[in-house]
């Protein structure tokens, strides 16, 4: 099913499509200089792919206000329509992340089915226990999985099962752990408490999951709960998921660190102990601030990239990570956004394939600081965009996918029949 007009995406390629040639055969002989095989860097970068959050093609929003955008999805079938524009044009998502129950239907089958005929595919399946939901018995105002009540806490269980049998149903094969517990004040909590009813609430679910799944256990510092949180960081999340077991592993979102945390060790600490389960990717500033990837901190993002580039070269025992964006929109087309955040992440795992890894391992066996880090500096600054541009016209996309979709009028069309959604909806994880 092709959403956007493919004679629009065409006309469109043609006026790029000289430069564009012209652009990566110049590229491919600076890379060759190198000895460098651009034809295998895009190869490696086509087959590379990164989810798109169902929760991001919707306006996001601060604790403060939301300013919706225009034709919003009202509900999972808008959200997958516009996801499958965004890999249409940009062709760096064949997958989306769902989340439950803000994506709850109750046709799974058609729903798997509408993905499939936009190329979509599903990966890992979200619970939400930092919420409350109408008509549920327990509220988690005061925690989910690490409640200091057992019913609350069988709940959370409940909910968290109960998205795993929905993702066997879809095809996911992974589910996501994230819960708000902890605390707002000292003294409010017990920590090594809290900490154990988590052990004991996760177990439950790790139970239930099927032999090829696994459990990702996403840490963030602070929010809701401001002064703990019971998964705080990615030492708790190592702690819990070497108790779990070795499908449980611990899932970096780039914005739950303190700030100045060193994420590409991190990164490198959980490929080692082969508990990486793989990413969030967004930027940040000041904390989990939600922003498209690569936006703020590209060197940040091209250093991550480097860490799993490296392991996978090294042929690393278990690495497998996923790949997904959780950002939030506030100010531009979600789609635009995504967009282009998915082709920063293209372009981040691209600069760091370019990286002479001989070279690298050379300087750092000999101590010199400045060409090992000149070695990481020559990868990060070169431009790889003729590559990323050969990907996409390669798979039916648009050279220039912002360009083309502005052509396309895509959102004017749907908001006829779309209306404008005033406040609330925020869900940023
Ligand atoms: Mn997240």
């Amino acid at each position: 099913m092709t959403l956007i007009d493919a004679g629009l995406i065409q006309d469109h390629n043609n006026s790029q499509l000289r430069h564009a040639a012209n652009d990566y055969e110049h590229l491919g002989e600076q890379l060759a200089r190198r000895n460098i095989d651009i034809d295998v860097v895009r190869k490696k970068v086509a087959a590379f792919g990164v989810a798109i959050p169902s929760w991001g093609v919707g306006t996001g929003g601060t604790r403060f206000a939301r300013f919706p955008g225009l034709g919003e999805p009202r509900n999972v079938f808008d959200k997958l329509q516009d996801c499958g524009v965004i890999q249409q044009l940009a062709c760096a998502t064949p997958t989306v992340s769902l989340h439950i129950p803000w994506d709850k239907t109750s046709d799974w089958k058609a729903l798997r089915e509408t993905a499939t005929r936009y190329g979509l595919g599903f990966d890992a399946i979200n619970s939400n226990t930092f919420s409350d939901q109408s008509g549920q018995a327990h509220s988690y105002k005061f925690g989910s999985l690490t409640h200091g009540d057992a019913g609350t806490r069988a709940q959370a269980v409940a909910h968290n099962i109960e998205c795993i049998e929905i993702g066997q149903q879809i095809g996911s094969k992974a589910l996501t752990v994230w819960i708000g517990d902890g605390s707002n004040f000292p003294g409010q909590q017990h920590f090594r408490r809290a900490f154990d009813r988590y052990l004991e609430s996760a177990r439950e679910i790790y139970a239930a999951l099927p032999g090829d799944w696994r459990m990702f256990l996403e840490h963030k510092i602070c929010e809701p709960a401001f002064y703990s949180t019971v998964i705080q960081d990615w030492g708790s999340s190592y702690l819990a998921a070497s108790a779990l077991g070795p499908k449980a592993q611990c899932l970096v979102d780039l914005g739950h660190h303190a700030p100045n945390v060193n994420i590409e060790m991190i990164v490198a600490r959980l490929i080692a102990a082969g508990k990486l389960a793989g990413f969030h990717f967004n930027d940040s500033k000041y904390g989990d601030d939600d922003l498209d990837a690569g936006s703020v901190a590209p060197y940040r993002l091209f250093l991550v990239f480097n860490e799993l580039v490296a392991a996978a070269h090294e042929k690393v025992a278990g690495f497998d990570p996923a790949y997904m964006l959780d950002q939030s929109h506030n100010v531009t087309d979600p789609i635009e956004s995504l967009m282009t955040s998915a082709a920063q992440v293209q372009r981040s795992y691209a600069q760091a394939l370019i990286v002479d890894r001989t070279a690298l391992d050379a300087a750092q066996d000999a101590n010199d600081a400045l060409l090992a880090t000149q070695a990481l500096k020559r990868g990060f600054e070169t431009d790889v965009t003729p590559i990323l541009q050969r990907v996409r016209l390669d798979a039916g996309g648009a050279i220039d996918p912002v360009g083309a979709y502005r052509a396309s009028a895509y959102r004017q069309r749907v908001a006829k029949d779309r209306p404008v959604v005033i406040g609330g909806g925020g869900g940023i994880v």
